[in-house]
């Protein structure tokens, strides 16, 4: 039965099933943040155990979703509001729901345009989606990031984890603020961590990366692969498909320490790997929409 109950801090959450797999969703109505997927008898999304639930704070975890602002890299609040408000459930089915946000007071303060946010969640045994599409409902254009902040968990090694499908790409290396072309095959969490890798699809609709124990992340034996993309629609109804970013993220040691709802050592059981249109925020006039998704495919037989 699906139903929103009271979660963590009395929160109301969410709570999805599908019939055929057996596979659960937890998603927090605060940000519309799912918070876990449950296949094959395993959890497969990282929530910190310090994360707080008290409807003001972002949910540490889970999938948070960055809108209208990615990191600091605007006036808002970092990565935007989308995920310190509360969303509405629109609709519920055997493995999937749908939520919405749109403009208020709030939001209107800190950035006065007019948006309706949906959020589509389809899940089974093997495979989430997650799609969010923003609207423009407002009297003028306005230019947004969007990512989906997606935190997988690992209950293997973090040095045994290796993100392939990215060499070739360049990315920003936000500790050092260097344009750096991946050379190799995986990247492997050695040291913290942040880079925004650019345009990884390119013109294409959609791009592909692989999550595996190390050297077996490849398109045939990854165990997680991770499709992605954007697409828009202007109000004549003209489609194209903006390039789509990726962002790579482990706090490791000093960050994990610095961050006060997160433990220091749980940066072992985590690895963010994130789509998103982060380095060109997309410029939607009034009636325009934009989507940005992800499909998580596991084989319910493996844990990452
Ligand atoms: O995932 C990339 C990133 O921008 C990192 O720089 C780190 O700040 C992370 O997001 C978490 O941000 P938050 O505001 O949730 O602490």
């Amino acid at each position: 039965m699906d139903q929103v109950v009271a979660g963590s801090g009395g929160q109301p959450k969410l709570v999805l099933n599908h019939a055929g797999s057996g596979a659960t969703v937890d998603v927090y109505l605060h940000g519309a943040t799912l918070t876990s997927w449950v296949a094959g008898g395993k959890e497969r999304i990282f929530l910190s155990e310090s994360s707080v639930f008290d409807g003001k704070k972002a949910i540490r975890g889970g999938i948070p979703i960055a809108f209208p602002q990615f990191a600091g890299m605007g006036p808002l609040p970092n990565h935007g509001f989308a995920r310190n408000n509360a969303w509405t459930v629109e609709a519920v089915g055997d493995g999937t729901a749908t939520l919405s946000l749109k403009d208020n007071a709030s939001t209107r303060a800190a950035w006065d345009h007019g948006f309706a946010l949906e959020y589509i969640i389809n899940f089974d045994g093997n495979h989430l989606y997650t799609e969010l599409v923003i609207k423009n409902t407002g009297e003028g254009p306005f230019a947004t990031q969007a990512l989906l902040h997606t935190y997988f968990r690992l209950h293997n090694k973090l040095g045994d984890i290796g993100v392939a499908g990215l060499r070739g790409q360049t990315y920003v290396d936000k500790l050092t603020n260097g344009n750096v072309v991946q050379d190799v095959d995986e990247v492997n969490i050695i040291a913290e961590t942040d880079r925004i890798y650019d345009k990884v699809t390119g013109a294409n609709p959609t791009a592909t990366v692989f999550i595996s124990r190390i050297n077996g992340a490849s398109s045939e034996t990854s165990d997680l692969k991770l499709v992605f993309g954007s697409s828009t629609q202007s109000a004549a109804g003209e489609h194209a498909h903006p390039p789509t970013d990726v962002v790579v993220w482990n706090p490791w040691i000093e960050k994990s320490k610095r961050l006060d709802d997160f433990g220091d050592e749980e940066y072992h059981h985590m690895i963010c790997v994130e789509p998103g249109i982060v380095n060109a925020p997309h410029h939607l006039q009034q009636g325009d929409t934009l989507r940005l998704f992800q499909d998580i495919h596991i084989d319910t037989s493996v844990v990452l």
